[in-house]
């Protein structure tokens, strides 16, 4: 495989996707096995779902909060941060991941533009906290301040991503322009904004690759580059990181 061309000007942009964890035996969501089988979507992530039944949304955040702490970084998580410890400020990492696996990884420059699993906020009032906790089998958390339901502190559908990561995001392409490399990984390319971040990033003349085990037609045909593999494998070489 030919390695990406890396020179003194290069900017990294990468856009990971539950297929990254996969290795590390994180579910992804869509196809089989994936965490969607067996829950509608709208049921488990949006705001909707939440206040219909709260208890079954925090069981699917519960089990995963449980299950991902049995699960530590595969190869592709480190290559990722072999490459952000090379290029320092030419890097930047977008993940739509809640795992926390790229940070466990050693990966500093991230954005968790979906947010994080292992956090939770007051749905009324936002109060922020840590908090690893299952609440399986236990009613649902209700907020020390104002008494209004906890919720794990993710972007659900219909919700607004953070608009400081957008920015940083955006700013960064702008800087790049065409020194931009933007390479998205085990991502399906569904959901949006995430989605539109390979067409931005072609706006300003950069170069696109997608690296994904099994890549998604449509969303395949508008990188210039498809690496169809996995993630663990793949990135080292791509990053020429192994003879
Ligand atoms: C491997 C592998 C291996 C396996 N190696 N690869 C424009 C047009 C149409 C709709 C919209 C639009 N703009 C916004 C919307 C609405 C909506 C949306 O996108 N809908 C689409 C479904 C059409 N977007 C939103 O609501 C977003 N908010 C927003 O835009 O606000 C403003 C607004 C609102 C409403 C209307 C208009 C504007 C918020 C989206 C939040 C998504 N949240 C979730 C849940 C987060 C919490 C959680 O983790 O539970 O994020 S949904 C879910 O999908 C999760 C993921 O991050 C996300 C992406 O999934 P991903 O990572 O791609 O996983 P998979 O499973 O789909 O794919 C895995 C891939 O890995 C596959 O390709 C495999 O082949 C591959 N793979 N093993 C490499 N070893
Ligand atoms: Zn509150």
């Amino acid at each position: 495989m030919t390695p990406l061309a890396l020179t003194e000007s290069t900017h990294v942009l990468v856009l990971t996707g539950a297929g990254v964890s996969a290795e590390s035996g994180v579910p992804t969501f869509r196809g089989v096995g994936g965490l969607w089988e067996g829950n509608r979507v709208e049921a488990v992530a949006s705001p909707e779902g939440f206040a219909k039944d709260p208890a079954l949304v925090w069981r699917f955040y519960g089990l995963r909060r449980q299950a991902g702490l049995t699960v530590s970084p595969n190869p592709g998580h480190h290559a990722l941060a072999a490459l952000e410890q090379r290029l320092g400020d030419r890097f930047l990492l977008a993940t739509q991941n809640v795992d926390g696996l790229h940070r466990r990884a050693g990966s500093t420059r991230v954005l968790s533009i979906h947010g994080e699993l292992y956090e939770s906020r007051c749905e009324r009032c936002g109060v922020p906290f840590a908090d690893e906790r299952h609440y399986l089998g236990e009613p649902v958390p209700l907020c020390g301040r104002c008494g209004a339901r906890v919720r794990v502190n993710v972007v659900w559908f219909g919700e607004s991503l953070d608009g400081a990561h957008l920015e940083a995001i955006d700013g960064f392409i702008t800087r790049a322009g065409k020194n931009l490399a933007f390479v998205a990984v085990g991502t399906s390319g569904q959901v949006w904004p995430a989605a539109g971040l390979v067409d931005a990033a072609r706006a300003v003349g950069g170069h696109a690759v997608l690296v994904d085990l099994e890549p998604t037609p449509d969303y395949a045909r508008r990188f210039h580059r498809v690496e169809a593999g996995k993630s663990g494998e793949v990135l080292p070489r791509l990053f020429g990181q192994r003879p």
